[in-house]
């Protein structure tokens, strides 16, 4: 195979000259070419068959120890100008950074073959999608990007029409954590990633492309690209309606996106379904509404604590055609983690025996790489190249106290402060204080890839480009009483908060204007056989003013940190909250 498309093929020749690789493998995403691909990972190790009973076509790959995450100290913007990355960026100057993972890639495919994938993130027919080319040396980089992206001569075929594509160049090295860069050219449209095979590092078509490039993208050419679920919700008079969700890590992001609504509500007749579990990319229609992509084609989602109870959906898609990534195995052979159920594996994570002494059986971040369409609840809208219409966008945190259940934005600069103050309280499953509030503003700290002073005037914006932009919400599942227990069940449940937040988009329920925001009242959310005190709910819906203003305090600190790239809105929402308050 080879290609029309110039750019593309002196590239590749220039990466190959750079790496010296023993061939040129182009992958087409044929089925013939999965198999092939699959073959040669059992041959040579990397991949060890699970049952094939119970789970066909399934796969274990067990990562070196020392290479099961992302790396954010080790993962730079290269932008021309230092400030335009941002004080939430590492940053590195682009001909520096050139060179430093230039000299580390002069030779390092030499043995080895070199593959270059053409991807597409979204649909392929989409004007929505946007393409890129990953070249890497590494095999099961190639079958996590066949799940997670439309890979192969499609995608080429694409590349060749439309001309543009961004360019990701990856070696998984020697895993050395001393020799490892992830390295992003927003200016280029370029991506340079050197010593993991870790997905949000390796697979660069995820973070690394949707998210830091895309963000850039989107800031220039108009729309946004965002770590966000995107969820149907259809009620029971038959209306279609789509929500979108930023949540930081650890919050159950998943969960939602394949959330089983309680019983009483599917018998009313409600339906939910999955278009996306971590990214979305929203661009205005000339209805003046938001139209979202998920621009991933796969799940790539943490292994530990799913089961039958948390998320049966996501269990459900697992028995079949699946990546697994440093989980356990029982005697049988079959994956196994931690919360799936009461066995005990025979080896752990690092092919050992297994012995509750060395920790976890599964790594914590243990992970399960499967095409989306093998999830029950995956909603055909999924592959419609115009999107899906957001009428709601969610931010959430994890907060112990102060943040009410549900608030709805007075307006779209509001919904903006909610979503770039948004914060998490650390818990005890982290070293360091516990309690201590840690603002990830639309859940992007990690993956922004310019100035958040920008990002947030960017979306501040986006009001003159969309008229009909969707209503922002943010919500607290987390809340605890006194006695340290949470006091909202969340899971199934949080259709309940779904519920009102779809209510208020249709304008048929009701709130309260308060000085945080419009809040529901215990009477506005449908508490039928919900089993929980009201007085609970009253709790949960209540603005607590003088904690608030410490809260207020805390914001205008937080965004000072940010300069002059403020948008201005930002403080006079901050300021409307205080007056209110006062
Ligand atoms: O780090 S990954 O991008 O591989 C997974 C995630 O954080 O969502
Ligand atoms: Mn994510």
């Amino acid at each position: 195979m080879s290609t029309t498309n110039q750019a593309l093929a002196d590239w590749v020749k220039q990466v190959a000259e750079l790496t010296q690789p023993d061939q040129i493998y182009w992958c087409d995403g044929s089925e013939a070419e999965d198999q092939k691909f699959n073959q040669m990972l059992l041959d040579d190790g990397s991949y060890k068959q699970l049952n094939s009973e119970t789970h066909p076509n399934c796969y274990l790959h067990l990562s070196d120890s020392q290479d099961v995450a992302r790396v954010e100290h080790l993962t730079f913007i290269c932008t021309q100008k230092e400030v335009d990355a941002g004080p939430n960026n590492h940053w590195m100057d682009p001909a520096a950074a050139h060179d430093k993972i230039d000299a580390l890639f002069a030779g390092c495919m030499k043995g080895r073959t070199m593959y270059v994938i053409p991807y597409c993130m979204g649909p392929i027919d989409s004007p929505i999608a946007r393409c890129g080319v990953e070249i890497t040396d590494s095999a099961y980089v190639v079958q996590n990007m066949r799940l997670m992206t439309r890979m192969g001569q499609a995608a080429l075929s694409r590349i060749e029409q439309e001309g543009g594509f961004v360019k990701g160049l990856h070696s998984t090295g020697e895993l050395d954590p001393n020799r490892r860069f992830i390295m992003h050219f927003p200016e280029e449209l370029s991506i340079k990633s050197f010593g993991s095979g870790y997905g949000g590092n390796a697979l660069l078509g995820k973070k690394c492309h949707a998210l830091r490039i895309a963000s850039y993208q989107a800031k220039t050419e108009g729309w946004l690209a965002e770590h966000m679920l995107i969820l149907g919700i259809k009620t029971p008079a038959g209306k279609q309606h789509y929500v979108a969700a930023a949540f930081p890590s650890a919050c159950g992001k998943t969960n939602l996106a394949m959330l089983i609504p309680p019983e009483g509500y599917l018998k009313d007749g409600w339906e939910i379904s999955t278009v996306g579990d971590d990214i979305c990319w929203m661009r205005p229609g000339e209805d003046g509404r938001l139209w979202a992509i998920n621009p991933e084609a796969g799940f790539f989602g943490v292994a530990p604590g799913t089961a039958k109870e948390t998320n049966p959906n996501a269990l459900a898609m697992l028995y079949q055609d699946t990546i697994f990534t440093n989980v356990a195995e029982t005697a049988d052979g079959q994956p196994w983690w931690e919360g799936l159920d009461d066995r005990t594996p025979q080896t752990d994570w690092q092919g050992r025996p297994y012995d509750p002494a060395n920790g976890p059986a599964a790594h914590p971040n243990s992970r399960f790489t499967v095409s989306a369409k093998r999830c029950p609840s995956y909603s055909a809208e999924s592959e419609s190249a115009t999107g899906v219409p957001i009428d709601a966008i969610i931010f959430g945190g994890r907060r112990a106290s102060l943040v009410p259940l549900v608030t709805e934005a007075r307006s779209w600069d509001h919904g903006v402060l909610m979503g770039a103050t948004v914060a998490s309280e650390t818990t005890a499953a982290a070293t360091g204080a516990v309690g201590v509030v840690r603002r990830d503003p639309m859940a992007m700290k990690p993956f922004c890839g310019y100035h958040f002073g920008d990002y947030w005037g960017h979306w501040v914006g986006m009001k003159n480009q969309a008229n009909k932009l969707p209503k922002v919400f943010t919500v607290n599942w987390f809340r605890k009483d006194e006695k340290g227990q949470f006091m909202w069940p969340g899971f199934g449940e949080n259709m309940r908060v779904l519920e009102w937040i779809i209510g208020r988009c249709d304008n048929q329920l009701g709130a309260n204007e308060t000085a945080i925001g419009l809040l529901p009242s215990s009477q506005d959310i449908n508490t039928k056989d919900l089993g929980m005190d009201l007085s609970v709910l009253d709790e949960l819906l209540k603005v607590d003013k003088s904690a608030w203003k410490d809260e207020v305090t805390s914001v205008e600190g937080f965004l000072r940190n940010y300069g002059s790239r403020v948008p201005g809105e930002l403080f006079r929402e901050l300021k409307e909250i205080d007056d209110q308050l006062s």
